[in-house]
């Protein structure tokens, strides 16, 4: 009869952990108005009006800033329907996404 190995795995496989996050960044531009991406923001970030006016002006002054970090799907999937509402308005308002180290 084979012996059964009860022996318990104490070594935890890195083939386990968590999926990588994803950084979704606000790009900055010179023709979209402040209060639309604004708008945008609190819309699809679901930020307050404090916190969305900080992340624009950061965007504004340094060129870019990142918004939010989700898994790979809802990165994308926001940063899409953020880009797209701007595309609606005409406005060049761009969201990327990259993954976190
Ligand atoms: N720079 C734009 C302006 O002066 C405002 C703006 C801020 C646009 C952040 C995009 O990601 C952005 N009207």
């Amino acid at each position: 009869m084979r012996e059964i190995d009860l022996k318990p795995r104490t070594r935890v496989s890195p083939r386990i952990s968590r999926p990588r996050l994803h950084k979704v960044i606000l790009i900055n531009d010179d023709y979209t108005p402040r209060a639309f991406v604004v708008v945008v923001l609190k819309a699809e970030f679901r930020m307050g009006a404090g916190r969305a006016h900080r992340v624009m002006m950061t965007a504004h002054q340094k060129g870019a800033c990142v918004v939010a970090v989700y898994t790979k799907e809802i990165a994308e999937t926001k940063a899409s329907r953020a880009t797209e509402a701007g595309r609606k308005h005409g406005y060049p308002l761009l969201f990327t996404t990259e993954p976190e180290e």
